[in-house]
């Protein structure tokens, strides 16, 4: 397949195209390194630094064999995103290209207007440019878990039947999102789903939980070609964070009572779930919703087992609840059902104290550049 990824230099972006690039499709990845200069204006750099795409797309040819094309460019331009579809005429369109961070979202008007106008505006190009130009190409859309939010009732997989006074439909899952973040992901949805049911577009949208890892079979070929590894407020998913500040020597920080609930999976899940999705597309007027997680976990859970897997390697792990500075449930119901993925053939690599060690292991060779002043949130909700 020829496969477009918009946001390729993110976390699970640039594993993504080297993990198709591996299994013999043509890749090119289009950035606007939005998330670099995000990091470096609130001080929240990676752990360990990544080379800019086009040298990382070298180095992967260099060990792994397989070219990866690269576009240094704004894909909010609609003139952009266009012109990469009409010249590339994609198979598979993955779209990650998304400001991704619920605090940056939360922190000012500034930035809510950043996240709200990128990511709106990216997908709604992205929609244009696959009706345009390519509209028998699949669009892979990375959504979230959090658009749900935390409802009293099972999660389905996108889709309810619902019966009102005797009669019956099905409707998109009701959302109510936790962050303005999370909410551009809500509205994301809502746009795919009028233009694929107008106009016949193919889409699967991917509601995924927060994932940790930093471990895949390209990323092991060669050090610098490591996903950018965060683990500050801002961009650190929350296992990543506890790991670095296990190593660190600084209390676990647990927001609130550590009640609240989230799917987890592994790096290496997510980049099997989005090449099963684009190997397995879905059809013309279709938006096929999956779940995207591989086990629930309380932040209680996840702070027990960073704190196991610490204490194995001889590191003195503690647990410290903070006030918790977003505005979200501690203690609620969470069953989201994730069958989907399964049924395409995901297997999964679930959170043992082996891959916890495994990870513990590679931020003990980087412990020098840790940087404690990016680990307490600096962002409150209200
Ligand atoms: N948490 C802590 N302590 C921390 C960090 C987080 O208790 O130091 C808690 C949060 O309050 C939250 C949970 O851990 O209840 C998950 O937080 P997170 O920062 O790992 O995840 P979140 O902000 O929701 O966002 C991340 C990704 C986002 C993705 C989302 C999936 O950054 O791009 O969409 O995970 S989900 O959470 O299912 O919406």
């Amino acid at each position: 397949m020829r496969v477009l990824i918009l946001g390729g230099d993110g976390y699970l972006g640039w594993p993504t195209a080297m993990d198709f690039a591996a299994a013999g499709h043509e890749v090119m990845v289009a950035d606007n390194y939005m998330r670099r200069n995000i990091a470096e204006a609130t001080d929240s750099d990676a752990l360990i630094g990544a080379p800019c795409l086009s040298e990382r797309a070298a180095i992967f040819e260099a060990v792994g064999g397989k070219p990866i094309k690269v576009r240094i460019s704004d894909l909010s331009d609609p003139e952009v995103m266009f012109g990469l579809v009409r010249e590339m005429q994609p198979d598979t369109v993955v779209h990650y290209a998304e400001q991704p961070s619920a605090p940056y979202s939360m922190r000012g008007f500034r930035e809510a207007r950043e996240t709200f106008q990128n990511n709106l505006d990216v997908t709604f190009n992205c929609i244009w440019a696959v009706k345009e130009h390519a509209p028998d190409a699949h669009i892979v859309k990375l959504g979230t878990m959090g658009e749900y939010g935390t409802p009293d009732i099972d999660i389905e997989e996108g889709w309810i039947e619902i019966e009102h006074k005797g009669r019956k439909d099905t409707f998109l899952y009701p959302r109510a999102a936790g962050s303005l973040y999370h909410t551009t992901k809500v509205l994301d949805t809502d746009l795919l789903w009028f233009y694929v049911r107008t106009y016949g577009l193919r889409v699967t949208d991917l509601m995924q939980g927060p994932v940790y890892g930093i471990s895949t079979d390209e990323a092991d070929l060669d050090p610098r070609l490591c996903p950018n590894f965060h683990y500050d407020d801002i961009f650190g998913t929350v296992v990543n964070r506890f790991l670095v500040q296990a190593v660190a020597g600084v209390p676990l920080t647990v927001y609130g009572g550590g009640g609240q609930t989230r799917g987890y999976l592994n790096l290496r899940d997510t980049l099997q779930c989005v090449r099963l999705a684009a190997e397995h597309p879905a059809g013309p007027g279709e938006l096929r919703i999956f779940n995207q997680l591989t086990e629930t976990f309380t932040v209680n859970d996840l702070a027990e087992r960073v704190q196991q897997a610490g204490n194995q390697m001889g590191l003195d792990v503690e647990i410290r609840s903070i006030p918790n500075p977003r505005k979200e449930k501690e203690e609620h119901y969470y069953n989201p059902a994730h069958s989907g993925l399964t049924e395409l053939g995901l297997k999964p690599h679930y959170m043992s104290e082996t891959v916890l060690g495994a990870m513990l292991e590679r931020i003990i060779e980087n412990r020098d550049r840790i940087v404690s002043d990016r680990i307490m949130p600096r962002v409150r909700w209200s």
